[in-house]
């Protein structure tokens, strides 16, 4: 009976060509529990759509949080540039007389007057209109799913993210039919994709709409930032159409953007009607629903560029659709093969596997699929041409998410970028670099009217609307070098291609130029030491308490900025001489940067985070800003500066292990660039900790919600990133020069014990080199180095060295001798 069933319903699949190819490219290779692909989340029950648990797709611009529940279903659909808000002024022009009497008060150690003078003083301006104006990055829309007769109870129930095809699938049986649901953002096509299916003619009925929550009324509240949006408008848009159309934050000056959401049905041996409620399908074997939306953000149209997208993808056979989708995906994301081994946990559903782990259970698959999951999740968030990745990448699930998810430049927008060179998506990492293009101008605004300063800065955090003033407390909104630290991913991304034409460097060198313009305006002669030190600022964003009972952030030559000065002005030096540009400001930047007070070492042997020796009120605090020359600088490193690296090890001691998601993340790529795998290892389980999804305080700890979303808590993306690079790190290193400056490639620098047995394929140097690498027992069997552009290297395997030169495409094999 049952066979006879199952075939009745490939014979009814084989009359619709088109859904009998899109099910032999997926459901028919959708992997069963007994065959775990390497490269899938996969769960027993539904989600939710939250950043928490539902499962994410995305394009780079568009993507959703699928929940994958049954009876009814719900998508929490994101566009990147939803943002409330708009562009405004925030520099406070009293700022700037009060500078030279806060650098005064905390030259002469007045600390208490210093405190109260900074806080008042060097802060933007933040009333309720600014707050409004700030804005955030909003949901675009839900897609929710009411199925009809779905009321018995689900069996044989799975949902999975396959990371090499950039789906989710759905899929359960109810009574005897089985229902399959699988959804994808399309970037060559620019929507979103879901498919719905059965396996029984006719089972689909239906009602699929569009809806988007309401903003409350502002309320007068010190801490939130809050809008008012319109009731948005649902509409039937001809005969299979839905659309959701809103303006952002009416109310605020000026008025914010114009949303719009637009879904569209394709049914297979049914019908759709479209209706103001949402798009009723009746009796379908399947159907096929588009969504795509957008915001008249920077001018663009969303009436006319939702049509036209959503006309084209239509108009495109869906198994085209998905193969297109499919090879976009993959030409990046096939890049990178890594292969860690496997146990038996890795066999098991995600929240299993990390509570497995959590008991002690080995699973070093575990960690090559949070490589890989950091990797897809780039891939999906920050494509060429898009803004880049925020706080929560690109998926929101409301109208308020933390932080407003924007983009911190105090650690977190830069974590985000950590991945995207190492692990060879150079591509993905534009965004970032046209955003800091973005910021030159506004950040030129506040370096002049808040420091009288040339060039151009941005302090703690920003958004789309070139937000570059101090926070709105100075305590953590004080730190002037988040410019100079952004610009540095210009030089790595640079370093990274190997080129000798420097044409990148050239595209972005009003940036470049800038932030070197702002380090030498902003940096002061210290009257003691006669040293050039950063100041105002603070080491983000640990107090300490002075001699005299004071606690404060506020200080002059924080250890981080310093070493961001020093890191920037010497790229700039040579990246000035590259380019032909410049040449009396590098002058100037060389002797400046041989005028820095360097951080010293304490009496604790631990490197210290501030000039003097404070008492740290947190010592375990999440930040770790005071290495910033061990990771992502370079200018510590445990053979070109071994006593700096034994300092940088016992303030990671100080530290310990513990932390948001992120600063585990960091701690991990510390440990990489101290050599020491198995701590780093350590560290990574701790950031694979299961956190439940309704933790959302950071007193809990980092880990990983059931989604494998970074908990910081609450959910910020920024440990993703950071653990992938922090992985590849781990087994590759390339930031290290001989004296003649050739890049050295470090090959598995500080590989964990618990990764006796691997490879890894796909990694990128500095210098554009590609490396492959094959382990066995904790040793390298053999690597091979592929030169993209012919410039000479060092490998390195512990105590082997191998200088060559290869031609531009050519490959070296290189064995270590066999062990003693
Ligand atoms: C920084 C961190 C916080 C948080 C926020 C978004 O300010 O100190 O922990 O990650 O960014």
């Amino acid at each position: 009976m049952k066979s006879r069933s199952s075939l009745l319903r490939l014979l009814h699949l084989a009359r619709h060509p088109l859904a009998f190819a899109a099910l032999a490219t997926s459901s028919l290779l959708f992997a069963t529990p007994s065959t775990p692909s390497p490269h899938t989340l996969w769960y027993r029950t539904p989600g939710e759509a939250s950043v928490t648990n539902g499962l994410p797709v995305g394009n780079g611009r568009l993507g959703a949080l699928v929940a994958g529940t049954v009876a009814t279903d719900r998508l929490a659909v994101c566009e990147q540039t939803v943002w409330s808000g708009g562009p405004y002024d925030f520099d406070n022009p009293a700022a700037l007389a009060a500078l030279t009497e806060a650098r005064r008060l905390l030259f002469a150690g007045d600390y208490a007057r210093a405190h109260s003078h900074i806080s008042r003083n060097l802060v933007c301006k933040w009333d309720l209109t600014e707050r409004r104006n700030f804005g955030s990055y909003q949901v675009l829309a839900f897609l929710d799913l009411a199925f009809d007769a779905h009321t018995a109870e689900a069996t044989d129930y799975r949902r999975e993210l396959d990371l090499a095809t950039a789906t989710v699938r759905v899929s359960y049986r109810l009574d005897d039919t089985i229902f399959t649901r699988e959804i994808f953002a399309s970037t060559p096509d620019q929507v979103l994709a879901v498919r719905l299916s059965a396996d029984r003619p006719g089972a689909l009925s239906l009602l699929a709409a569009l809806s988007r929550p309401r903003e409350p009324e502002a309320v007068a509240d010190a801490k939130t930032i809050t809008t008012r949006t319109d009731t948005p408008r649902l509409a039937a848009e001809g005969a299979d159409g839905h659309s959701l159309r809103v303006r952002l934050n009416r109310n605020a000056e000026p008025d914010g953007l114009r949303l719009l959401a637009r879904l569209r049905a394709v049914p297979s041996g049914g019908t759709v009607t479209a209706t103001e409620a949402g798009l009723r399908i009746e009796k379908a074997d399947s159907v096929i629903l588009y969504v795509d939306g957008s915001t008249d953000f920077r001018g663009r149209d969303p009436e006319a560029d939702t049509a036209a997208r959503l006309a084209a993808a239509l108009s495109k056979s869906f198994p085209r659709l998905q193969a297109d989708q499919v090879a976009d995906h993959r030409k990046l994301f096939d890049r990178v093969a890594l292969d860690l081994g496997t146990s038996p946990a890795s066999a098991l559903p995600l929240p299993e596997r990390l509570a497995a782990v959590k008991g002690g259970q080995p699973d070093p698959a575990l960690a090559a699929l949070y490589f890989q999951f950091g990797r897809y999740l780039l891939i999906s968030s920050s494509r060429p041409g898009g803004l880049p990745a925020n706080l929560q990448g690109l998926w929101v699930d409301n109208l308020r998410p933390p932080w407003q998810s924007d983009y911190h430049t105090n650690i977190n927008v830069q974590m985000n970028y950590w991945l995207a060179q190492t692990t060879n998506l150079a591509e993905c990492a534009e965004p970032l670099a046209d955003f800091i293009d973005t910021l030159v101008e506004p950040g030129s605004r506040t370096a002049r009217v808040h420091y009288d300063a040339p060039g151009w800065t941005v302090h703690t955090m920003t958004n789309v609307w070139g937000y570059t003033s101090p926070g709105s407390s100075a305590s953590w909104g004080l730190f002037p070098m988040g410019g100079p630290w952004l610009a540095q991913h210009l030089f790595e991304h640079h370093d990274f291609s190997g080129s000798p034409d420097p044409a990148f460097l050239r595209r972005h060198w009003p940036a470049l130029r800038g932030a070197a313009e702002f380090i030498l305006g902003w940096l002061v002669e210290d009257p003691s030491t006669g040293k050039l030190v950063s100041g105002p600022s603070n080491s983000p964003e640990n107090r300490f308490t002075t001699a005299d009972g004071t606690t404060t952030s506020f200080c002059m030559g924080p250890s981080m900025d310093q070493q961001i000065a020093d890191d920037f002005l010497g790229r700039f030096v040579a990246a000035a001489a590259l380019v032909g540009q410049d040449a009396d400001l590098a002058a100037r930047a060389a002797s400046a940067r041989a005028r820095l007070r360097a951080p010293g070492i304490g009496s604790d042997g631990r490197l210290m985070e501030w000039a003097e020796e404070f008492r740290e009120n947190d010592p375990a605090h999440r930040h770790v800003s005071h290495l910033f020359a061990l990771h992502p600088g370079r200018a510590i490193t445990p053979d070109g500066t071994p006593e700096l690296a034994r300092a940088a090890r016992l303030s990671l001691e100080g530290r310990g292990d513990g932390g948001t998601g992120w600063s585990l993340a960091w701690k991990v790529n510390f440990w990489a660039r101290l050599h020491d795998g198995d701590r780093a290892h350590a560290l990574l389980l701790n950031l694979f900790n299961p956190v439940s999804p309704r933790t959302t305080s950071m007193r809990h700890g980092g880990g990983s919600y059931p989604n494998l979303f970074c908990a910081h808590p609450p959910m910020q993306i920024d440990g993703n990133f950071g653990g992938a690079a922090g992985i590849a790190e781990l087994l590759l290193q390339s930031h290290a020069q001989t004296a003649e400056n050739t890049t050295v490639l470090d090959l598995l620098p500080a590989l964990p014990s618990a990764w006796p047995t691997g490879s890894a394929k796909g990694l990128r140097a500095r210098g554009g080199f590609l490396v492959d690498q094959e382990w066995r027992d904790g040793r390298l069997l053999r690597a091979t180095v592929t030169s993209t552009t012919g410039r000479p290297c060092r490998i390195r395997y512990r105590h082997t060295t191998l200088d060559l030169t290869l031609a531009p495409s050519a490959s070296r094999v290189f064995s270590p001798p066999a062990a003693p």
